[in-house]
């Protein structure tokens, strides 16, 4: 069982009425699971330390005490917080409270928009739910579990890495664990909008098509929706399932990266209105070519990971996301490939205002446990609950299901079923994976992975110049595609240390990076069907893999810029490309 107790998701918590839990957590570290197995290894029961117990007399024996241990913040990860966690996967259990006059009519669920790994959560005792999977959001409903005056929430979280977890034992990133993402308390009416899409009827940009769907017992009741700046408003019947549908003639000015056109967007039943703001746009391939709007477009990336920037950690404000999109754009791209696992709503939300194009991934990386039923249910679920959360966002326009998964039989039906699953959640984006190529004969590169049969946009990692060879290899280097669609390289890159300078073919230094940009640069222009490039990476990032002193410290170095925000030569390197390519376009 991958979830228990799984409710399905609301949608934009953001604009809801709630409380915030974030704050200082009272916290257990538990690396034995003590508060969860007792000694035969069974669960506990009272003695768990999702019961709070506080003795009751002198002789009364309770061995832990929520409120005399040391505290952690949410959202944040444990491991950039205390120097001794900094290596820490296990258990650490959290413990806040939080006070409430209960109305009759209204409806509450508790709210996670990430906890790495695996999360239980109680309220006042009471198991409410779990979750599996760390970049996800999840809720559960505690309307019968809450009271009036003092509540008590605790949640379990375990960040172990599992041979059949997605991702599995072996990343280049740091597996922060814990609460890492905000935590809320939503009090909806009870009978509330669940959820809902809105986007242009396919490749037709006269008429939207949407739905929404409702919560309750009033399941069958109208449903209106209003673009006021569109002049649109249509009410609609839900049906017995509280459904409802929407196709509504339209005409609207599209969402573009230089002009990035969101409406206001209002759905409302009785006794309860939802605001957002929605982007519209078309996209389609055609050949190689990728079409916004109907106009070919190039990706000028790169890659990011939800680094912290300027300090240790998960990124994990808004002000976060901030910070790195802006120096994305600082780099005149228009397409951020938020590597390898899903990142905070709020990105997405931002790269709408901003007029970035995305590209969400989930974990599934390297060589996950293929042959594993339990481990493809948790992939689809993690790919699920991003399409559930990010559907509405014009600016997400690639789902990947996958980084450099190895060729193979398990591998491919797996990725297939992610493939076919991504589909059926949503037709109206483009798939994508990062795959591998293969030389064919010395100075050809072959892309021809199964996968890419299944494909939109091909992805490719290539390191020329880094694992494979020295900077000039790319020059004898040419691409061919066994795929008549458009390629992106989701990854080329090299280390090097802020600040460290010596000649273009000493390793870690600025020079070699920047060395390895402009060949791949001059390789990258002589690919005919390329139409995007998420070089690796925007900033410096934390990895367990990375262990050589003074130069790496526990960080992969192959950012553009470095942990303290300093910006190395290579950057400039690809500015200057993506500028020379905005004048092309344009010219
Ligand atoms: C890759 C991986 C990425 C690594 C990178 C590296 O191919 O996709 O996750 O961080 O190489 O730096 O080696």
């Amino acid at each position: 069982m991958i979830n228990t107790l799984k409710t399905p998701l609301i949608q934009n918590v953001g604009t809801r009425r709630s409380l915030s839990l974030n704050g200082a957590f009272r916290t257990i570290v538990d690396p034995y699971e003590n508060g969860y197995y007792d000694y035969r290894y069974q669960l506990q029961t009272s003695e768990g330390y999702f019961q709070n117990r506080k003795p009751t007399s002198k002789t009364d024996r309770v061995e832990y005490d929520f409120d005399r241990s040391e505290t952690l913040r949410v959202p944040g990860d444990w491991n950039s917080q205390r120097d001794e966690l900094f290596f820490y996967e296990g258990t650490i259990w959290y413990k806040t409270t939080f006070e409430l006059e209960l109305e009759p009519s209204r409806r509450l669920f508790v709210y996670f928009a990430g906890a790495n790994y695996e999360a239980k959560v109680y309220v006042n005792g009471v198991l409410v739910g779990g979750h599996v999977g760390g970049f996800t959001p999840f809720n559960f409903e505690v309307t019968d579990q809450v009271r009036s005056g003092e509540n008590v929430l605790i949640v379990k979280v375990d960040n172990r890495r599992r041979r059949e977890g997605v991702p599995t034992l072996n990343t280049d990133w740091w597996n922060y664990g814990g609460l890492t993402r905000d935590v809320w308390l939503l009090d909806v009416p009870a009978t509330f909008i669940r959820d809902y899409s809105l986007k242009l009827a396919s490749r037709d940009a006269d008429r939207i098509t949407g739905w929404v769907q409702l919560d309750g017992a009033e399941l069958a009741q109208r449903v209106t929706l209003r673009i006021p700046e569109a002049a649109i408003e249509v009410t609609t019947e839900a049906d017995a399932q509280g459904f409802a549908k929407f196709d509504v003639p339209a005409s609207l000015e599209l969402w573009c990266c230089e002009r990035p056109k969101l409406y206001a967007v209002e759905f409302s039943i009785q006794g309860e209105r939802i605001e957002d703001r929605i982007g519209f746009r078309t996209l389609e391939t055609r050949g190689h070519d990728i079409l916004l709007n109907g106009v070919s477009v190039f990706l000028r990336g790169i890659s990011l990971h939800e680094q912290a920037p300027r300090r240790e950690g998960r990124a994990v404000t808004r002000g976060d996301a901030e910070t790195l999109l802006g120096w994305a754009q600082e780099l005149d791209v228009n397409f951020v490939r938020l590597a390898h696992y899903p990142h905070h709503e709020h990105t997405a939300r931002l790269a709408d205002e901003l007029g970035l194009l995305l590209w969400a991934e989930i974990p599934v990386y390297w060589t996950i446990d293929w042959e594993n039923p339990e481990t493809l249910a948790n992939a689809k679920n993690q790919l699920e609950e991003l399409v559930v959360r990010d559907k509405n966002r014009a600016s997400v326009v690639i789902w990947s299901v996958g980084n450099e998964t190895p060729i193979g039989d398990a591998r491919n039906r797996f990725m297939a079923e992610l493939v076919a699953s991504v589909r059926a959640l949503d037709d109206s984006r483009l798939v994508s994976a990062a795959l591998e190529r293969r030389q064919v004969e010395p100075g050809i590169e072959l892309i021809d992975d199964p996968l890419g049969a299944l494909l939109d946009v091909v992805g490719c990692n290539e390191y020329l110049g880094w694992y494979d060879g020295l900077p000039d290899k790319a020059d004898s280097v040419s691409f061919q595609t066994a795929y008549d669609k458009p390629l992106v390289i989701s990854e080329f890159g090299a280390d090097a240390l802020y600040g460290y300078h010596a000649d273009a073919l000493t390793r870690w230094s600025e020079e070699y990076q920047a060395n390895v940009y402009t060949h791949q640069i001059a390789m990258l222009e002589r690919i005919p069907f390329l139409r995007g490039v998420t070089p690796w990476i925007l900033t410096d990032f934390r990895s367990p893999r990375r262990p050589l002193p003074q130069i790496q410290d526990f960080w992969n170095r192959k950012g553009l810029i470095s942990d303290a925000g300093q910006k190395k030569q290579a950057f400039f390197v690809l500015k200057e490309y993506y500028q020379r390519l905005i004048a092309r376009f344009r010219g």
